[in-house]
């Protein structure tokens, strides 16, 4: 018998005008029932509202508002019942712990989603989609989880493999029934099209999904350059607050010091390091050595340069070694002693003294990763790496299959990497799974949802 399971769907830490207490499954209403006062509830018609007193042996607990809503027409599919009681840890918690003791078990985190999944309600790609709507910091972040929450990431998916199935049971015909003539015969020639329209959908999907990571996760961006340049100053201006010590004594910061902003609807995590140099102090040696694996690990790195000096042999090795960058140019409010920068990377200028140059380096950012006019942007995205992962491979296999093609592979045998790509993108949207997969996805979940 299937478990019936309780939760708190609301944050209940701390006091607010009203929690949730949620619970379902078989003996959701039985349960209810129970321990609710209003006794027409539980013949009740589905999708009503019913007002009365939650009770534990005649004493009133909490005077609370009850939502009936009986299967399949529900979250989980199963009969479910919502309590709308009044916040405060101590009467939301006691109604939990009256519901558990009538015979409902503690919902682990994203049972309820879960149970959605299992019965059908919704599938795999959809339920992941559910725990980054409920995570979004940004409108981009929640309008990208709702694109794969409506279906619309899980449709295009799903007509990918529309096409490959009737490739492959066209080819499974050929085989097996030869004598059926009038079915179209898949040669080599009409085998291409089809699959070259599936694999560049398939590239445009990884490539956007890229960007898509970036609008979920934020950019990682990291400040570097020589001593005294500026960095913490401009994090601080960055951020709008006094958050790393700014002197004018070269070393000051020794450790990373991260903060984050939200600028048209992307988060960018700055992380302000300390300044390079030779030191022989061993605290700022670390701190350099964290500077040099940061610049690997972020997205783009921001080299701060102070342009009313010379460039200077940190500065030049700094420039080496960054891949992807942005230069800026701090203490513009300074004469200019700077000169032939050797470096391909866009350029802004600035001062931290008078707070310009701010606006120029977070829109270069923007178009560096073709994030702008985010909103008129579709963002049907993959939201999130094992998706990825599972469209590479399927796109990877089709690729292979084009090749093979050309080489007059028989198609019986090209239909064993087209299978492939087909099962791959059969588990993107949970259509195969396994259950650890499934336990693993679902244990990422808040409670109550
Ligand atoms: N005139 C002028 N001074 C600045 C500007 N930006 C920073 N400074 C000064 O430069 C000095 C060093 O600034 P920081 O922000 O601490 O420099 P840093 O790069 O973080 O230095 P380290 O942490 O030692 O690597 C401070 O005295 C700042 O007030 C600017 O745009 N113009
Ligand atoms: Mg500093």
């Amino acid at each position: 018998m299937e478990r019936t399971i309780a939760s708190i769907s609301t944050n209940h830490l701390g006091a607010h005008a009203i929690n949730i207490v949620r619970i379902s499954g078989p003996e959701a209403i039985e349960i209810v029932s129970k321990i609710f006062s209003n006794s027409s509830f539980k013949k009740a018609a589905s999708h009503t509202i019913h007002y009365g007193y939650i009770k534990e042996n005649n004493q009133i607990i909490d005077e609370v508002l009850v939502l009936l809503m009986r299967a399949p027409k529900t979250y989980t599919k199963e009969d479910m019942v919502e309590i709308d009681c009044h916040g405060g840890y101590v009467v939301t918690n006691k109604i939990l712990e009256l519901l558990l003791t009538n015979g409902a078990s503690l919902a682990e985190p994203g049972e309820f989603t879960k149970k959605a999944f299992l019965n059908g309600r919704i599938n795999l790609m959809e339920a992941e989609s559910v725990s980054d709507f409920l995570e979004a910091q940004t409108e981009s972040q929640s309008k990208m989880a709702l694109n794969g929450l409506t279906g619309k990431t899980t449709e295009l998916i799903s007509s990918l493999r529309e096409k490959m199935v009737s490739l492959l049971s066209n080819i499974e015909v050929n085989i097996d029934y030869p004598e059926y003539t009038d079915e179209l015969q898949i040669t080599k020639e009409n085998i291409t099209p089809v699959l070259t329209e599936i694999n560049d959908t398939l590239k445009k999907i990884i490539v956007e999904s890229q960007n898509g990571q970036l609008i979920k996760n934020g950019i990682k961006i990291a400040l570097v350059g020589k001593t005294n340049v500026g960095k913490s100053s401009l994090l601080n201006a960055l951020l709008e607050e006094e958050k790393a010590i700014v002197t004018d004594r070269k070393g000051t910061t020794r450790d990373v010091i991260e903060g984050s902003i939200a600028y048209q609807g992307i988060v960018f995590h700055f992380f302000d390091t300390a300044g390079i140099r030779e030191s022989t102090d061993l605290v700022e040696q670390i701190g350099i050595e964290k500077s040099k694996k940061l610049m690997s690990e972020a997205d783009i790195t921001v080299i701060v340069l102070n342009q009313s000096e010379p460039l200077e042999k940190e500065d030049l090795e700094i420039l080496s070694t960054v891949k992807e960058g942005i230069i800026f140019l701090n203490k513009a409010d300074l004469e200019k002693r700077i000169e032939n920068i050797p470096s391909n990377f866009p350029i802004i200028k600035g001062s931290m003294k008078d707070k310009t140059g701010l606006e120029e380096l977070k829109a270069k950012i923007i178009e560096i990763f073709g994030l702008k006019d985010l909103a008129e942007l579709d963002l049907t995205y993959l939201s999130n790496a094992r998706q990825i992962a599972l469209a590479k491979e399927a796109q990877e296999s089709i690729e292979h299959v084009l090749k093979e093609n050309e080489k007059n592979i028989p198609v019986d045998i090209l239909a064993i990497d087209i299978k492939s790509a087909w099962e791959n993108l059969g588990k993107m949207i949970g259509e195969f799974y396994e259950d650890e997969l499934v336990e693993n996805i679902f244990s990422r979940f808040c409670l109550g949802k």
